[in-house]
């Protein structure tokens, strides 16, 4: 069934697990760095230009944000990782409410690792994406901020990023941006795909 996007409304913010929702819908999951345009991707995505809070501010998401989408998943907001500008203390205990939702046994349809596509992979992203590979979740890589580099430089830096995280298929990154909505559409889709292959498997 196709998914109604703008249908979002935020229904539960988790400093811990224990307040994740209780109603079992599958979960999509924003994961990046911080300032990479997690919250932005969700407001692009359901075409709500401020259902997810975003800034210029490093570490704006601190909490886990769950957005039911039309009754059919939430779209999970994570805090970011990493960020020179948050306080080490701080990003420890967003560290451990990350990995404490991502162990939890939540019912995870697709978790997308977002990259700013300029700045590539970070250490952290690289420790993030060996997890998802031995995690047994569906993934998928989005780089974001396509608008800041023409066409064919992303498509140069995509096969960059692909070749030094060694990933086979490289057509698999979806190259995106929550600005002039490049890659939204199809993002949509991989999202409908994930339902529906989550689905088949429960
Ligand atoms: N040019 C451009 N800017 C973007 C894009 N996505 C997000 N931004 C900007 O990047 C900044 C951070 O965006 P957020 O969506 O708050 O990033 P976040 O990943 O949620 O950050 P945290 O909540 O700190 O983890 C904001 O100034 C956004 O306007 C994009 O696709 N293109
Ligand atoms: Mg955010």
């Amino acid at each position: 069934m196709p998914i109604h996007f703008p249908n979002i409304t935020l229904s539960a913010v988790a400093v811990r697990t224990d307040q994740c929702p209780r109603k079992q819908l599958p979960e999509i999951v924003m994961s990046g760095r911080s300032n990479v345009g997690k919250s932005s991707l969700i407001n692009a995505l359901s075409g709500r230009r401020q259902i997810a809070r975003v800034s210029n501010t490093p570490g704006k998401t601190r909490q886990i944000l769950f957005f039911e989408l039309d009754q059919a998943c939430y779209l999970v907001d994570l805090p970011g990782y990493g960020h020179a500008a948050v306080a080490r203390e701080a990003q420890g205990s967003f560290a451990r409410l990350t990995d404490e939702y991502l162990n939890s046994g939540r019912p995870i349809a697709l978790i997308l690792l977002l990259l700013d596509i300029r700045v590539g992979p970070t250490v952290q992203d690289v420790q993030m994406l060996r997890w998802l590979e031995s995690s047994g979740h569906p993934w998928r890589m989005v780089l974001m901020k396509s608008d800041k580099l023409s066409r064919s430089a992303a498509l140069q830096r995509r096969r960059e990023i692909a070749r030094s995280l060694d990933l086979a298929d490289q057509e698999e990154l979806l190259v995106c941006s929550a600005r002039n909505k490049d890659g939204i559409e199809a993002l949509r889709a991989v999202i409908e795909a994930a339902l529906a292959a989550d689905k088949a498997v429960r």
